[in-house]
């Protein structure tokens, strides 16, 4: 944040009222959160994703994870990565136990499903539930050989659970955010 480095300035540099202002609105910002909070209560949000398993760059769930807010993500479904031979989220564990280096995911289990967060390595997702952490866009996969994604087919389903809030303080970092009042 730059707060106190702004609100130095004004008080260095404005006028007094203008500086008296500056702290005034700094202080209700501070209190709104918490009142609407305990007013409203928390909720829980749910974001559905289907993965096919023919997309070799991932999946993008449309969901951002925040610094030190974790998500929980359970799988389902049924994919193939021949068209013949179909498996559940947690792929195979027998002809393919793990992943060479030339799979998406290497060293996770063989056309599992599987998810990133951010900038961080792919992580087993399987039929879960897994907890993920980290910050940045949840992208999901599927865990074949690079290459070889054309005859894939079927699809997982990823369900991601989070702890949220109502949108009163939309842009806040410090949570989640669902339902009316607000935006989101
Ligand atoms: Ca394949």
């Amino acid at each position: 944040m730059e707060t106190s480095a702004w609100e130095a300035t004004g008080i260095l540099h404005r006028s007094w009222l203008t500086a008296l202002a500056t702290v005034a609105l700094v202080a209700s910002a501070g209190l709104a959160s918490p009142a609407l909070a305990a007013g409203q209560g928390h909720g829980t949000g749910t974001v559905t994703v289907t993965i096919a398993a023919t997309a070799q760059v991932g999946t993008p769930s449309g969901f951002t994870l925040k610094p030190g807010l974790p998500v929980t993500v359970t799988g389902t479904g049924s994919a193939s990565p021949d068209g013949t031979h179909y498996t559940g989220p947690n792929g195979v564990t027998f002809w393919c136990a793990t992943a060479q280096s030339d799979f998406l995911a290497p060293g996770l289990p063989c056309f599992a499903l599987v998810a990133k967060v951010g900038d961080g390595p792919w992580v087993m997702v399987g039929t879960g539930p897994v907890t993920l952490t980290g910050s940045g866009p949840l992208v999901f996969g599927y865990n074949d050989q690079l290459g070889a994604f054309g005859n894939n087919a079927g699809a997982y389903t990823a369900t991601v659970t989070y702890a949220c809030q109502p949108g009163n303080g939309y842009g806040d970092p410090n949570h989640y955010h669902c339902g009316p009042p607000g935006q989101k």
